[in-house]
């Protein structure tokens, strides 16, 4: 396997988000890639945006339910950064114009109070580190045509990740078993799905917990004040203008995002 081009790969990227225009995936046209690679090149990518002014405020796990693995066709998690620009403040409408083929999916988000770094970092240490949990809607885009990639593809593409959402209320994890935490996905009034935290790696934090261990292989952490979201509970919905998403989870309250 060959180094891909990097200049190209990140130019491909950034040119499909900027002009909302798909593109294919990277390992069709570049040639194939590896994960490892594929981290460099999402990390080329951030640092492009960094460049631009944005500046890195928390992290995404993707892929990390049965139901999203199925969806999208592998079989390990996924991890991708999120910045400033990205996040919604509640109550803020997602304007579709500004994604190629927006999804919406419930994630339960944690909010840390202190830095979280090393390979043997497991779920209890999470717990630990926790300031607040919080109820987040994930907003994807994807920037290859249709969601269709590969797994290295979706890597450099940031996981996919356009931005996110989380509701107004910080919950105490301590106390509270996340494994148990129920949602209900609701688009325009209709239930669309339903999960507990347990689809998550069995253990929300179970998943913070994989995504520090996988940072630990690259010499990288988790900072104080990040917002992490542990990954998806139930699949993804696409959503279009005139559309209401509203994710209601136990003990955590709803979050709403109204699309236009
Ligand atoms: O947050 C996620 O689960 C994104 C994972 C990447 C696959 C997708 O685009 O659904
Ligand atoms: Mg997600």
């Amino acid at each position: 396997m060959s180094a891909v081009d990097s200049t190209a790969a990140v130019r491909r990227l950034t040119e499909a988000a900027r002009s909302r225009t798909a593109t294919s995936p990277l390992t069709s046209d570049l040639g194939p890639f590896d994960a490892a690679m594929a981290y460099d090149l999402q990390a080329a990518v951030i640092d492009d945006r960094i460049a631009q002014g944005s500046s890195i405020i928390g992290a995404k796990l993707g892929l990390t339910s049965e139901a999203k693995q199925r969806q999208m066709k592998v079989s390990e998690p996924l991890y991708g950064w999120l910045t400033d620009d990205m996040r919604l403040d509640p109550g803020e409408a997602l304007e579709c114009a500004r994604y190629i083929q927006p999804r919406c999916e419930p994630e339960i988000a944690f909010l840390l109070d202190d830095e979280l770094s090393g390979p043997d970092v497991g779920a209890a240490d999470v717990l630990a580190a926790t300031a607040a949990v919080m109820p987040a809607i994930d907003v994807l885009d994807s920037r290859f045509t249709g969601y269709a990639f590969t797994l290295p593809d979706v890597i450099a593409d940031n996981a996919s990740g356009a931005g996110f959402i989380t509701g107004s209320t910080l919950v105490d994890p301590f106390g509270i078993d996340l494994r148990l935490i129920g949602v209900t996905l609701e688009v325009n009034g209709i239930l669309r799905a339903t999960a507990a935290g347990a689809a998550v790696l069995g253990h929300p934090a179970a998943s913070v917990a994989w995504l520090v261990r996988a940072l630990a292989r690259r010499d990288e952490g988790l900072e104080a004040g990040m917002v992490i979201l542990s990954g998806a509970l139930t699949e993804a919905v696409a959503v279009a203008p005139g559309d209401v998403v509203v994710a209601r989870f136990d003990r955590l309250g709803t979050v709403e995002v109204p699309c236009r």
